[in-house]
């Protein structure tokens, strides 16, 4: 067993207890070896290909989603390890898809071993909350509801358990599509991205277990900007791939809390753009960087016409330094 978060003991625990609101009151607690050491941190990376299937046509009926809420330490960059609370172990949380009047069956399960309550906000749900009041679970609880997907778009789920801030920064966040009842148009790869930032006491790129600072938070002022929860989640293995020919698409979200993404392919074009993931309203033409606000989302289709590597950026560049790159390779 290792005692995460050891460090806040002391005065500074008391202060960051004085600015979260009380949200780390509980961040003392043991969890198992098997949700990752500092020295041994789990993988959370969200596989951007990780996403079912489109629905197609097709009546609406009930789907049910079951989200467990975990805490874990994992892998934030190279050589450093940061205490993550999550959706299913991974950032962002799973891809849900349903489609416009769908019934969608909500259970959330906050694992025993979690030191927090959580639960979750579907920016989708018209209700109280968005669904946070119903779900609210402590540890070793699961709580359900059901909501009625009205509008279609792409929305963001979130935790907002008091501090949303702290739970949203530590990574519960994830991405829910409600397909309208026409299908978009077909295309050969679908993608699953979202922006989120991270701040941490020690600087950029330090190594070993790094801390939460609700300080820097509350500043603004993230040490790491990540695509799906850590440096480096979309390069390498990791990149986005497909083929000259095809039209690939990426629904791309930004979790926060609070930085908007100037979203961008750099050497590509947005074929189409869905501005604000609105699915209801024709889609932008030919366009080449997209604003999405934190807690938003948008779509956009690019058909790839040249072989070659290309770069997924936020053109507010110097964050790229704080690591937020990703690419998608190209191959004849
Ligand atoms: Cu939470």
């Amino acid at each position: 067993m290792v005692p995460h978060l050891a460090k806040l003991a002391g005065p500074t625990l008391g202060l960051l207890m004085v600015l979260s609101g009380g949200a780390w009151a509980g961040g003392m607690h043991d969890h198992p070896d098997a949700n990752g050491m500092a020295d041994a941190p789990l993988d959370i990376v969200r596989a951007a290909d990780d996403l079912p299937g489109p629905i197609g046509v097709r009546p609406p009926r009930t789907v049910s989603v079951d989200l467990e809420t975990v805490e874990v330490t994992g892998r934030l960059a190279d050589n450093t390890a940061y205490h993550y609370w999550t959706f299913g172990a991974r950032v962002p949380g799973p891809f849900v898809r349903a489609r416009v009047g769908d019934t969608i069956n909500v259970t959330l399960t906050n694992r025993a071993d979690s030191s927090e309550k959580h639960s979750v906000d579907f920016h989708a749900a018209t209700a109280p909350g968005g669904g946070h009041f119903a779900t609210e679970a402590a540890p070793g609880e699961s709580r359900s509801f059901s909501f009625k997907a009205l509008k279609p778009g792409l929305y963001v789920y979130h935790c907002a358990v008091p501090e949303a801030a702290v739970h949203i920064a530590n990574g519960m966040y994830g991405l829910i599509l409600v397909e309208p009842e026409e299908p978009l148009p077909p295309v050969d790869r679908e993608f699953y991205v979202v922006q989120g930032e991270v701040y941490t006491e020690q600087a950029f790129g330090t190594e070993g277990l790094a801390e939460f600072d609700a300080t820097k938070m509350g500043a603004e002022q993230p040490e790491y900007y990540v695509f799906n929860g850590a440096v480096g989640a979309l390069v390498n293995d990791g990149a986005l791939a497909a083929k000259v020919g095809e039209t690939v698409r990426i629904y791309f979200g930004v979790g926060g809390p609070s930085k908007n993404s100037s979203f961008h392919v750099i050497g590509e074009i947005f074929d189409r753009a869905y501005q604000l993931a609105s699915l209801s309203s024709p889609p932008l033409l030919d366009v080449q960087t997209i604003s999405v606000p934190p807690g938003g989302a948008t779509v956009v289709d690019i058909g790839l016409e040249v072989p070659g590597e290309y770069t997924l950026v936020d053109h507010a560049l110097a964050r790229a330094r704080r690591g937020l790159v990703g690419k998608l390779i190209v191959s004849d």
